[in-house]
């Protein structure tokens, strides 16, 4: 074998080994995220200024809820605080201007959850009194 078709055969060789673990990766996430699926219900809350949409969510005592928070708004940070029907604060995240952030929650008291932005400008009001609020309902 000449040194040039050697070179070849290595990189050939490199390139299928890279192939197959990139292809083993994606196949071991795609399975993952199928189970994942099938045990949590995932929601999507958009931020907008100043409002979220959906306003209102639901979930099933005990079910993974996966909340995925897209702050939509141009420049402007929002936050994402979540009570439990006792009034405490059991998720408090902050998510800048053209963020995606993921969190799961595992609610077992059934009730209402409210949720809502209390980011604020100078004296302006809060984005909660601007009507960026919702809730969660367990139930
Ligand atoms: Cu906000």
């Amino acid at each position: 074998m000449s040194s040039s078709y050697y070179t070849r055969f290595v990189s050939i060789l490199a390139l299928t080994v890279i192939f197959s673990a990139h292809t083993a990766l994606a196949l071991s996430q795609e399975l993952s995220a199928q189970s994942d699926v099938s045990t949590s219900t995932e929601t999507v809350i958009d931020m907008e200024s100043y409002v979220f949409s959906p306003s209102e969510i639901s979930v099933a005592v005990g079910t993974p809820l996966r909340l995925l928070l897209r702050n939509q708004s141009f420049l402007v940070p929002h936050n994402f605080l979540l009570d439990d029907p006792n009034g405490v604060r059991i998720l408090d995240v902050d998510i800048s201007s053209g963020e995606n952030q993921s969190h799961t929650l595992t609610l077992a008291e059934p009730g209402i959850y409210p949720f809502y932005c209390d980011k604020q400008l100078l004296f302006f009001p809060t984005h909660r009194e601007e009507g960026m609020e919702g809730r969660l309902i367990v139930q």
